[in-house]
């Protein structure tokens, strides 16, 4: 096989494509409904509510747990932040696109060891950061082995925070094989949120992905440990729906091996009950030294894992807006401030956890949120109402820096959002990480053609303000700059400039054309790469 998708050309095979798959929402009426996802939760029957839902979409216990949860709210994830502690370092099985020198990649991406922490350091990390960030609303243990792998570990530490701080919810991310032994502990502490990470649902496909799971005292491998994974995920799955845990479930995309296996994957999880279903892109480069790396196994490019997404759309609900964070990661998803919290530096700090300011913040953050939700309501009723033809559709490139507008430099940006824009609605479809083009106050011209390449997929790219000489480069990709929408709100913004775009289709001012594929950035997210 060829090696990964490094700079330059796309892979020569491509094993996904849209319009090859049969989406996953004409199969719908085979699935009898187990009660679980929030459409089955009295959702009216929407079928989508999932990580872009609203109060609208769900019962409201359900919005409760996730109307501040960065992870299960793609809206909250604006608002909101989540940090992990780096308590669990063993894990009990192996994956191929796993190096254990580095964090787990089910929740994090291989690059940067992680400062490992006892119970005792990790709750003080935890009201150091709580303290300085008031809009940190989770605790997660991701790692950097399995979180049930070192149960003893993690649930001190949920004991032990929540005598602290109460207020703080709390998640864990495990690769499903410990679940069933640990629901009831989960349940005690009240962890309302696990991450169960489903790559197969049939052991042949498990075998490829894992060589071997330690399971009664002995090492299992081949077809007998991916059926014994497989059996011991769908097991815990069921009894977290049964205990009314809200579950994710999160699947590696894995070119040549699962791609097209997901949907069956989203099929089975929404039948046992799951809330989402993340479908992530396979990190793999030579240099993390995993099996996958090494094999030269390549990452989906950006269209294949939106065409894997989008054939699940009618099924489990699916989240987007995943940042494969670190194992200690802090801060706002997309961002990572572990450095400004080492050991070290909490010792200098002067820590005061003050549950009251922290409720203020938090409610001024909900009069904000209120007010975008608003506007993008606005937005996309008044484009509901407008009658068109076609079904024209095309994806823009956002630069922002938060607040659902159009506010970032180009050269700024580390970050696009992308939009799925057609006459009626502009929806997030997700991100894609690009390396600053602006360093040191000057463009830098040899970081443009990695930026063309990740958005290369998109049409237009809105940004606050843009260079001369990235404009031009743009433009002769056939992507258009457009920088007449400073400080709007993204839907809004994206709205308007389609329906200026068919209105130059129409009046043949511009011809439109098809765009091609793009790249995924490999590669760590670490403060140095944002900084660089
Ligand atoms: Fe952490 Fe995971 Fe909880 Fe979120 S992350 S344990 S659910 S608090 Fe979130 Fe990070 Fe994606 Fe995970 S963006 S890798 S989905
Ligand atoms: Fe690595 Fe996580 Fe897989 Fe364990 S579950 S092998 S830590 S990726």
């Amino acid at each position: 096989m060829s090696t990964s998708t490094a700079a330059g050309a796309m892979p020569a095979k491509t094993y996904v494509s849209i319009g090859q798959i049969k989406p996953l929402g004409a199969k719908l009426d085979e699935i009898p409904d187990a009660g679980g996802g929030c459409s089955s939760h009295g959702g009216e029957g929407k079928a989508s509510c999932g990580s872009s839902g609203g109060p609208d979409d769900m019962p409201s216990e359900i919005w409760d747990k996730v109307k501040n949860h960065p992870c299960y709210s793609e809206e909250a994830h604006h608002h909101y932040a989540r940090m992990h502690v780096a308590v669990a370092p063993a894990c009990n099985i192996q994956c191929n696109y796993c190096n254990r020198k580095y964090d787990c990649s089910n929740e994090s991406r291989p690059g940067v060891v992680s400062q490992k922490l006892t119970p005792e350091q990790a709750v003080k990390k935890v009201v150091a950061v709580a303290s300085e960030i008031p809009q940190m609303t989770v605790l997660g243990v991701a790692g950097p082995g399995d979180s049930l792998a070192n149960p003893k570990k993690t649930f001190d530490t949920f004991r032990m925070l929540q005598e602290q701080a109460p207020d703080i919810k709390l998640c864990i991310s495990t690769n499903g094989l410990a679940l069933p032994d640990h629901v009831d502990e989960i349940c005690k502490y009240n962890v309302d949120h696990v991450t169960i990470t489903i790559n197969m649902v049939d052991p042949a496909v498990g075998e490829k992905i894992y060589p071997w799971i330690f399971w009664d005292h002995k090492r299992v491998t081949g077809y007998e440990a991916a059926k014994i994974l497989h059996e011991r995920q769908m097991l815990g799955l069921e009894m977290l729906t049964a205990r009314g845990v809200l579950t994710k479930i999160n699947s590696v995309l894995i070119p040549g091996i699962n791609d097209e296996h997901l949907i069956e994957v989203n099929r089975e999880v929404k039948k046992r009950g799951a809330f989402l279903h993340n479908i992530m892109p396979l990190i793999s480069e030579a240099e993390h030294g995993t099996v996958f790396g090494l094999t030269g196994q390549r990452g989906p490019t950006a269209q294949e894992l939106k065409a894997v997404q989008d054939a699940c759309m009618g099924g489990a609900n699916l989240m987007r807006h995943c940042r494969q964070c670190r194992a200690d990661a802090v801060g706002l998803l997309g961002e990572d401030r572990s450095e400004e919290f080492t050991l070290d530096k909490i010792e200098q700090m002067e820590v005061v956890y003050d549950l009251d300011r922290r409720r203020a913040y938090q409610d001024r953050v909900e009069t904000e949120r209120q007010a975008q939700h608003e506007a993008k309501q606005e937005a996309l009723a008044a484009a509901g109402a407008i009658e068109v033809a076609d079904d024209l559709k095309v994806l823009v490139a956002v630069a922002t820096k938060g607040g659902g507008r159009v506010n970032e430099h180009f050269g700024h940006v580390t970050e696009f959002q992308i939009f799925e824009v057609s006459a009626r609605e502009a929806l997030f479809v997700g991100h894609r990480r690009v390396d600053l083009y602006c360093q040191g106050g000057f463009g830098d011209d040899e970081q443009l053609p990695s930026v063309v390449k990740a958005i290369n997929d998109c049409h237009a790219v809105l940004v606050a303000k843009i260079g001369g000489c990235p404009r031009d480069e743009l433009l002769q990709a056939g992507i258009e700059p457009v920088d007449q929408y400073v400080n709007e709100f993204i839907e809004k913004a994206a709205l308007d400039w389609f329906n200026d775009y068919r209105g130059r289709i129409a009046s043949g001012a511009v011809v439109h054309q098809d765009r091609g594929d793009a790249q995924i950035r490999q590669g760590a997210f670490t403060g140095a790469a944002q900084a660089a």
